[in-house]
Parts: C-alpha cells; structure tokens; sequence
C-alpha cells in the first residue's frame, strides 16, 4: 500500500496513527456488546475497517519496531508482546468473520482468543504509548500528509469490502454470520460469562422468587408463576463468544409480573449466583421470565427453571437461574455497563 509508506512522513505521525486506529478498533470493538443489536451493524463495520487500518499502517512501523528492537530499552519485550497481540487480533478477527475458522486450536472460539487479545493488549497499548510518546508536532501537518491519511481509511474501507465480497462470493461461511459477527447454531450453548457457576441445585422443588416493587415484597412459587399469563416469544440468544441460537422461549413477560405504578425507574434481575442486571422499567413489557425453550423445560445449565430472555440484547442480559426481580429507583445505566462475575 504506497499511501502508507514511511517515506516522507516522521515516525511520530506514523505511531499516533497507529494508536489512533487501535483505540477506534478497541472501542467499536467494545460497543458492539453494549448497543442493541439492530445498531451493530454499523458499529461492526467500523471495528473492521478499523483492524484493517492497523494492517495498512504496519509498513510504517516496520522501521520503529526494528530500530526499537536493536536497543535494548526497559520494556522491550513488553512491546514485542503487544505487537504479536495485535496481529493475534487481526488474524483471529478476519478468521472468525470470515468463517475460515471458527474454532480454534485448543477447543476454544477463535472469538474468544480474538477477545482475549484485544483485553490483554489494552494495558500494554496504555503503557507502551505513554512511555514511548512524541508528540507530533505542528509542521507534520501538511497537504500530503492529510492525502496519506486519507489514503488509509481509503484502503481500511476498500479492504473491508474486498474481505466481505470475497466471503460471499467464496460462499465462506462468514457470509451466513449475523449482523452481530456472530454464527447461529440449532442449539444455545451453556456459557458463563466470566467466573460465575452453574448452581449446584436448581431443582425446580423449593424455588422461590422474590419480587419487590411499587407494592411491596412477595415471595412466588413456581405454581404461582404458572397461574400469571403466559407468552412465548421467538428470539435470538446471541453471545458476545460468536454464537447465536433463535429458540421459542415461553414464560411471564415481566410487566405482567412487576405490579405497574408507584416511583421506580429501573429493574434489577438476579441470579441465585448473584450475577445480576439492571433494565429500565419502560422496557419491563419486552422482557421475559422464561421457563421453557422449545417446548420443554429449560435445562440446568441453561437457566432452569426460570431465566431472563432479553429480545434485540447480547447474552449476558440473559440472567440465568433468576432469583430475584426488583423495582429500584436508581436510573437503569446505574450498573457497570458489563457483569464482573
Ligand atoms: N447467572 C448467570 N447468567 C448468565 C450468565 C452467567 O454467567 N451467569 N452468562 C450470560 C451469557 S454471557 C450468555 S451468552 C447467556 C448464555 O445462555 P446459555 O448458557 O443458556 O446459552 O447467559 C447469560 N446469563
Ligand atoms: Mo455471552
């Protein structure tokens, strides 16, 4: 690619570029999970272009990496391992979205390692653009310059549509995934978002559900949920690991079971595990406490007997073995916009 050659422009411009487009890949990257899924699309789109950027502008790093290995600085190998992270990134991302290889080495998704990467570069990246910064100066800023620039979300962009086409055209099968990345399979697969565990005991004897709101506090059997009114809905479970499963969930729709009326703005879900999420109680009739899936009841490392189906959301709003529903006053982003368990 000539537009990103080094010739001409200084190393320093070259560096904060590079930063620049990790950081956008990083974070659209990151905003794939938290918007709803009809705006991932585009935020998709902008996290691959932004990886291929990254690719365009390792020709003008390729001399800073070899005049930074030949010295022998603090942190050397701290950056050798971003680097290989980054490109661990890249190749793991254009595998999964291509389909060439879903599964990688080792049992794990190449999703996974594709994740894993981008969080463990994070700290390195931080660290290794404070301890190497040069600010660009005023004068880098000329015609040419910006032409190069240009140059690269020019290729990021062709890049982007040339690896789409050929998925397609190919008939890989990254051309069936969803607008999310992520691949449907016929069945969910069970999945722990970080270190939470299956309960021990989920039979569905002695459970019980704790719902507060407007009203007060009760405590509801699973006799007592069958008499409120049922609803199935059909959606799709996709995980944030690169699956994706559509089911018929039957169950309660929450605002059938949360009592409308006195103040209270959002919902808190939780788990017997305690992994827990929070909605905004506008949204409490999109929401369903579900209790069967396809037709049978749910299996214990799918939620039994009651989880969360949380329609156009990425999985981990799928609150599992739910325990608790109740009405707070605390406005529904007063939560960490990811579970930590
Ligand atoms: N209690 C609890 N609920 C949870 C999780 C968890 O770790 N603990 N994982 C979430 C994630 S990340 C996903 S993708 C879905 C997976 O649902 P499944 O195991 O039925 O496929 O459950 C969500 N609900
Ligand atoms: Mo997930």
């Amino acid at each position: 690619m000539r537009t990103a050659r080094r010739r001409g422009v200084p190393r320093r411009v070259g560096n904060t570029a590079l930063l620049a487009v990790l950081l956008v890949a990083l974070l659209a990257g990151l905003g794939s999970w938290l918007v709803a899924v009809p705006a991932q699309r585009g935020v998709a789109v902008a996290h691959g272009a932004a990886g291929l950027a990254v690719l365009a502008l390792v020709r003008c790093k390729a001399p800073v990496v070899r005049s930074g290995l030949r010295r022998a600085r603090a942190g050397r190998w701290a950056s050798v391992l971003l680097g290989v992270l980054t490109l661990l990134a890249l190749l793991s991302g254009v595998l999964h979205s291509t389909g060439l290889l879903v599964w990688a080495p080792g049992g794990q998704r190449t999703m996974w390692w594709h994740v894993a990467a981008g969080l463990v570069l994070v700290p390195l990246l931080l660290w290794h653009a404070r301890a190497r910064w040069q600010r660009p100066r005023a004068e880098d800023l000329d015609r040419r310059l910006l032409l190069r620039a240009g140059g690269v979300v020019a290729a990021a962009g062709a890049g982007w549509l040339a690896l789409e086409t050929v998925t397609r055209r190919a008939g890989l099968p990254g051309a069936a995934r969803r607008a999310t990345g992520s691949y449907l399979q016929d069945l969910p697969q069970p999945t722990i978002w970080l270190a939470d565990t299956v309960p021990a005991r989920t039979s569905a004897q002695g459970w019980e559900l704790l719902v507060r709101d407007g009203h007060g506090e009760r405590v509801l059997g699973l006799a007592d949920l069958a008499s409120l009114p049922r609803t199935d809905v059909r959606a799709v479970i996709d995980c944030t690991s690169g699956w994706a499963s559509e089911q018929e969930w039957s169950g309660v729709v929450l605002s059938d079971l949360v009592r409308a009326g006195g103040p209270g703005r959002s919902v808190v879900v939780t788990s017997v595990t305690g992994y827990s999420r929070r909605f905004a109680v506008e949204d409490l009739d999109g929401l369903l406490l579900a209790d069967r899936m396809a037709g049978e009841p749910l299996l214990r490392q799918l939620g039994a007997p009651v989880r969360l189906v949380a329609p156009g959301l990425r999985g981990f709003w799928w609150v599992k073995w739910v325990a608790s529903v109740e009405v707070e006053d605390a406005p529904s982003w007063w939560q960490p916009p990811l579970p930590l368990r």
